[in-house]
């Protein structure tokens, strides 16, 4: 038996095709598809590994008390204990009492069912979910340049035509692997890369020009590559009189980043900025953003001056170039769109919008003011868990926060000292070992859905073989969770059925999904309303705002929230590796994969090592603010001098890095804080 479907991990999505052994086990096989053409990186050929992992979760898992450990339970008790604890906590401290977290790699459906639970059958307005932790500030610029935030608002095959891509902060070669062909593609047509990065990444070494800027400075740069592009006459006016509005205030903001103080502010040399200039003023430019652009304190605003750079140059909304935020998880971009964000309803509609309100409530079937407003934002929501008028239980579904959230030991503390923590996993993560229930779900290839890959087209996971006796789906244990607080009905466990509610939710709605087809073969980009198309290309007319202008937003620098200093003089980074995912929840527990790189390290240059007499392989003290780890060093001339730079897959990383959150998308600063290296006794 063959099953056409797409990899578990990242939003890349590529086209996998599961073939069953005789003995009952699947192997991956390599599918074409637009977004891979065949291509897998070692993530997708090994993840059908976790399935039969020894560590899978087969059985509810609960503890009676505190101190008690977790044992195997039925279904039952489980279910009753976790219905117990809502209606305890609530009927005590009222609906916010009980908080959801959910996450980018759940499914459509999982996270539109989630949403519609927390609002409908908890009635609480605490529900973020980790895509806060991951594209959030380029969804705040987005919408605010653009209306609409879709991360790329074009299919990634257009990138193989462009005459420059400038992609600032993805390390897409360990990233989104098979996504690099494009480039090659764009390279032999004569086109060209300029990657800005810290670090001489393997997608920095595909470049033609690589801009190796001090971390958080990104902003800076794109405000001198600006400047520089307006000096050399690359500005396209016709566009910026007709397409956008608000140009004549960033065209002020950007004339005090002249290339000399650039240069000073980023580390990036002036010949260097002239070129990349030019390179990009060229025809069909792209300006792509990772995570080294956005997990910043002032990530929203550094978005913004990319965009501005984009707009200015005329490069969105057009065929042949654009700008676009290169999404992560697997349904990071589905996962943003159906009402598990704080502040949003389905269809990628406002919670404090009335007339959303009232849309989605009539789909719903209850009445508009029941709906509770926006809530706390994920490290927000975290960090209040158990304190003075703070939720006092959590429910988890597809998130690791004591491995990913920033300032991590912090967050444990919280999961350890709050009421009731349940979560909802098929391993047992970190953050299982705080809850006082686990239930056991279904894996990717066990159950069917619907994802949105990082250019909003959606596509069908589809099932290959049934879950182990005992493990559920997250759609059955939401429908039966809601069945034990009264509602029977509206919490349907097929997902075909949600699929169905879920258009009619989103109808009307920034991302509406109403015409989409639940069976269509992954051409399905939305919007695509009831009776009208997919729109592969948005923008190509007007842009989403009420007059069809883009807005340009004048932004300025400012250091990061820490910057280094005597104690702590260097920078540390955070980011991926190619073998791991995430937390690493899943992918530590693949053998290959926890072979290839089994534990973090600390990659630093040979010359700062040696001021501090390290060397390549012994263990090495990082501290910051918040926290020590001690880990190998790997030695590179890869990276500045002055940043070291450690994988976050592993417990204890994020103990180091700092919460400081952006005013507008609440995003942690992931990407840079102080820190002083030692080597280790
Ligand atoms: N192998 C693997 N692939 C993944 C994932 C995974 O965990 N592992 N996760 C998926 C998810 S959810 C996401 S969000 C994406 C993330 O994909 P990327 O954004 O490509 O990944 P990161 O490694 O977090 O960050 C990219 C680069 O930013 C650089 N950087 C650090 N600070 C700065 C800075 O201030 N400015 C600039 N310009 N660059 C900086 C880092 O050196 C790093 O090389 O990957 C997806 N794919
Ligand atoms: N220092 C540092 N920290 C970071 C980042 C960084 O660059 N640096 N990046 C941030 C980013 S971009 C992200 S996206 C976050 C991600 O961080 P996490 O939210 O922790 O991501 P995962 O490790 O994917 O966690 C998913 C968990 O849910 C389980 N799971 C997977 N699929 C499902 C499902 O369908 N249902 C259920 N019930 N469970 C499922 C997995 O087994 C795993 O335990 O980390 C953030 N943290
Ligand atoms: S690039 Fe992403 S989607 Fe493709 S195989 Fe690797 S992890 Fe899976
Ligand atoms: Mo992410």
């Amino acid at each position: 038996m063959r099953t056409d479907t797409h990899c578990p991990y990242c939003a890349l999505q590529c086209g996998m095709t599961l073939v069953r052994q005789p003995a009952g086990t699947l192997a991956v096989e390599a599918r074409q598809f637009a977004t891979n053409a065949g291509g897998l990186c070692q993530k997708g050929w090994t993840a059908a590994e976790l399935l039969d992992t020894p560590d899978r979760v087969r059985t509810p898992l609960m503890r009676a008390d505190r101190d008690a450990p977790l044992r195997p339970v039925s279904w039952a008790a489980a279910l009753d204990r976790v219905a117990f604890e809502i209606r305890r906590l609530q009927h005590a401290y009222g609906p916010d009492a009980v908080a959801v977290f959910g996450g980018g790699g759940l499914t459509n459906e999982k996270a539109y069912l989630l949403g519609k639970f927390a609002r409908v059958a908890l009635r609480t307005a605490q529900i973020d979910y980790n895509g806060r932790f991951c594209m959030s500030s380029a969804a705040a610029a987005g919408n605010r340049a653009f209306g609409v935030d879709r991360g790329l608002p074009f299919p990634l095959s257009d990138l193989a035509g462009a005459g420059a891509v400038l992609l600032a902060g993805g390390n897409l070669a360990e990233t989104m692997p098979p996504l690099t062909r494009h480039f090659a593609t764009l390279r032999q047509r004569g086109g060209v890369l300029i990657v800005a990065d810290p670090r001489r990444t393997a997608t920095a070494r595909l470049a033609d020009l690589h801009l190796q800027l001090t971390p958080g400075s990104d902003l800076a740069l794109a405000n001198g590559l600006l400047h520089l592009a307006i000096r050399a006459g690359h500005v396209d006016q016709a566009y910026v009189a007709t397409r956008t509005a608000g140009w004549e205030a960033v065209r002020g903001a950007v004339a005090e980043y002249w290339p000399e103080r650039v240069e000073r502010l980023t580390g990036v040399a002036v010949p260097l900025l002239h070129r990349a200039a030019d390179l990009l003023g060229g025809p069909g430019g792209y300006v792509l953003t990772g995570r080294g652009a956005e997990q910043h304190a002032s990530g929203t605003d550094t978005v913004s001056a990319w965009i501005n750079l984009a707009l200015a140059l005329g490069l969105p909304g057009r065929v042949g170039s654009g700008y676009g935020c290169v999404t992560g998880q697997g349904n990071g971009q589905g996962g943003r769109e159906h009402g598990q964000k704080a502040d949003q309803l389905p269809g990628y509609r406002r919670i404090d919008d009335p007339a959303a309100r009232a849309h989605v409530a009539a789909v719903w079937g209850v009445d508009a003011d029941s709906l509770p407003g926006p809530g706390r934002s994920a490290y927000e929501l975290l960090s209040a868990l158990g304190t003075e008028g703070g939720p006092k239980g959590l429910l988890v579904f597809g998130s690791n926060p004591a491995v990913s959230a920033p300032r991590a030991s912090g967050i444990r503390q919280r999961l350890s000292t709050v009421d009731f923590l349940m979560v909802a996993d098929f391993v047992r993560s970190e953050t299982c070992e705080y809850a006082d229930v686990v239930l056991p779900t279904a894996q990717w290839a066990e159950e069917d859905g619907t994802m949105t890959n990082l250019e909003g087209r959606i596509l069908r996971r589809r099932r290959a073989i049934q879950p182990p006796e005992g493990v559920r789906t997250d759609l059955a244990i939401l429908s039966a969770l809601a069945a034990r607080l009264g509602h029977v009905t509206g919490f349907p466990a097929f997902p075909e059925t949600v699929f169905d509610e879920l258009r009619a939710a989103s109808a009307g709605g920034p991302a509406d999904y109403s015409g989409v087809d639940y069976h269509q073969p992954g051409e399905a980009f939305w919007p695509y309303p009831a009776g009208g198309a997919a729109t592969p290309r948005l923008f190509l007319d007007s842009f989403a705002h009420p007059d069809g202008l883009a807005r340009f937003v004048p932004v300025r620098h400012r250091p990061a929230a820490e910057e280094p200093c005597a104690d702590y003089p260097v920078y540390l980074t955070t980011g991926r590796v190619l073998q791991h995912y995430q937390s690493g929840a899943q992918t530590r527990r693949v053998p290959a994969l926890a072979r290839a790189v089994p534990e973090a390290y600390v990659e630093l240059h040979p010359q700062l090592a040696a001021t501090h007499a390290i060397r390549d392989g012994q263990p090495v003290r990082l501290t910051t603010r918040r926290g020590t780890l001690t880990a190998p060093a790997r030695l590179s001339e890869a990276i500045r001098l002055d940043t070291v730079f450690v994988p976050f897959h592993f417990p204890g990383v994020n103990d180091l890095t700092n919460p400081a959150l952006d005013p507008t998308s609440r995003m942690p600063e992931f990407k840079v804080c102080a820190a002083r290296v030692e080597a280790s006794p």
